[in-house]
């Protein structure tokens, strides 16, 4: 049965209603960014672009690096956002958009996200990079999804005690990253976590202005987890998200965070910027 044209829906042109791409215009290792600034800071590196588009926060360069070809994706802010991103990138490699129907041979892109996020942990320093092992999902967003088979049971458990979570709340899901891109990042310029996505900037990751919190001492709570060792390294907004539907769909999916804040000692970086392309470029030579 073709899928129909309110589920899947192509722009005039054929392309994918938000990210204005078409099935040729990706390849098949993906960086994704939240800043569309970030997309010229990425493609700066590439021999050359071949193809670019934007529409609303999704911005695509296209090209190649030392003659592989690469793409580069603005997200926006967000599990929102994640859940179009990765399901109209999927729909790209894995949709015949002629006929509307799932192809028969299934491809696995490699997603890489590079983001800005916040250490939770005193010894997380300003400006290192955290690789994230596993996602700790609080957005909520999975649970649109058949989670089981994705999820992690025993240590979901231990957090949802340890932090006496909220049932009126999403339940946490906790989500692996690719093992095989994971590999390619086993280095010692990188701390290795789980990082939390939370689904908001202020209240969701524990920050005070004017309101005050559903759970004032829930970030202590977070910060002092301990499974078997595993801690939560950081907070930000997409990591889980991306984790979760590139394992359901099939995709290998790693997220590097420049940590540009350290909330556990209230500090934030001179220079993110100088960060950020300190981790773009580690990146990039490393895939
Ligand atoms: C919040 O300022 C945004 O920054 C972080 C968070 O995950 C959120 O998207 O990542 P990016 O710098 O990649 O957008």
């Amino acid at each position: 049965m073709p899928i129909k044209n309110s589920e899947l829906i192509l722009n005039p042109d054929g392309s994918i209603y938000h990210l204005n791409l078409k099935p040729e215009h990706i390849a098949d290792t993906i960086i994704l960014v939240g800043d569309q600034d970030r997309v010229a800071l990425v493609s700066k590196h590439f021999d050359k672009i071949i193809f670019e588009t934007q529409k609303r926060e999704f911005k695509t360069h296209t090209g190649t690096i030392n003659g592989k070809k690469i793409s580069v994706i603005s997200t926006g802010i967000g599990p929102d956002n994640i859940d179009i991103v990765l399901n109209e990138l999927d729909a790209l490699a894995n949709i015949d958009f002629e006929t509307r129907t799932i192809k028969q041979h299934l491809k696995s892109l490699n997603i890489i996200r590079i983001g800005t996020s916040g250490g939770l942990q005193p010894d997380i320093p300003i400006d290192s990079f955290v690789v994230s092992e596993s996602g700790l999902d609080l957005t909520g967003m999975l649970h649109a999804y058949q989670t089981e088979p994705i999820s992690n049971q025993k240590i979901e458990k231990a957090f949802i005690k340890h932090t006496n979570w909220n049932a009126n709340k999403a339940r946490p899901i906790i989500v692996d990253g690719s093992k095989t891109l994971l590999s390619k990042f086993d280095s010692v310029s990188t701390i290795k976590g789980l990082t939390a996505t939370a689904n908001g900037f202020y209240g969701p990751q524990g920050r005070i202005l004017r309101l005050p919190l559903m759970d004032a001492g829930l970030n202590k709570k977070i910060d002092s987890f301990n499974f078997e060792g595993v801690k939560v390294t950081n907070f930000e907004m997409e990591t889980s998200a991306i984790y979760g539907l590139s394992k359901l769909l099939g995709h290998h999916a790693m997220s590097l965070n420049a940590i540009i804040a350290n909330r556990a000692n209230g500090t934030f970086s001179n220079n993110p910027r100088k960060t950020v392309e300190n981790l773009i470029t580690y990146t990039l030579d490393r895939i």
